[in-house]
């Protein structure tokens, strides 16, 4: 009689544990639903609102585009890279944006594109 109740203790422990484990699982599954679903919408995100070209602008080159380094590339900016147009003394050389040794429509189009992208950003965050 006593080992009965002991055998039956021990397989309702038993049954404890299980229910116990699958609580356990079913909370891991969840969670890692939950992060996969998290990971896959900021993916979708970060697609929609990353265009391809911005991913290729580094922090250096809008480091770069800031010529005056006042912290923010506007006209200022704009005209001294109108200014170092086509010269190639070491001054001037700080707005050669894409590093070839001469400031030329490439750099003043990246340029360009870094303002452009730096306005809808700006638009995007209002
Ligand atoms: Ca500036
Ligand atoms: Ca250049």
């Amino acid at each position: 009689m006593l080992e009965l109740m002991a055998s039956k203790k021990i397989s309702k422990l038993e049954k404890e544990e299980i229910e116990l484990n699958l609580i356990l699982f079913g909370l891991v599954l969840v969670l890692l639903l939950s992060i996969v679903t998290i990971w896959h919408i900021n993916y979708k995100k970060s697609r929609v609102q990353t265009p391809k070209i911005y991913r290729e602008i580094s922090k250096e080159l809008l480091a770069k585009a800031d010529l005056n380094q006042d912290g923010k590339i506007d006209e200022k900016d704009a005209k001294l890279i109108k200014e170092a147009f086509l010269k190639g003394d070491p001054e001037s050389l700080k707005a050669d944006l894409n590093q070839d040794q001469k400031v030329d429509a490439k750099d003043y189009s990246l340029f360009n594109t870094i303002v452009n992208l730096k306005e809808k950003e700006t638009n995007a965050a209002k």
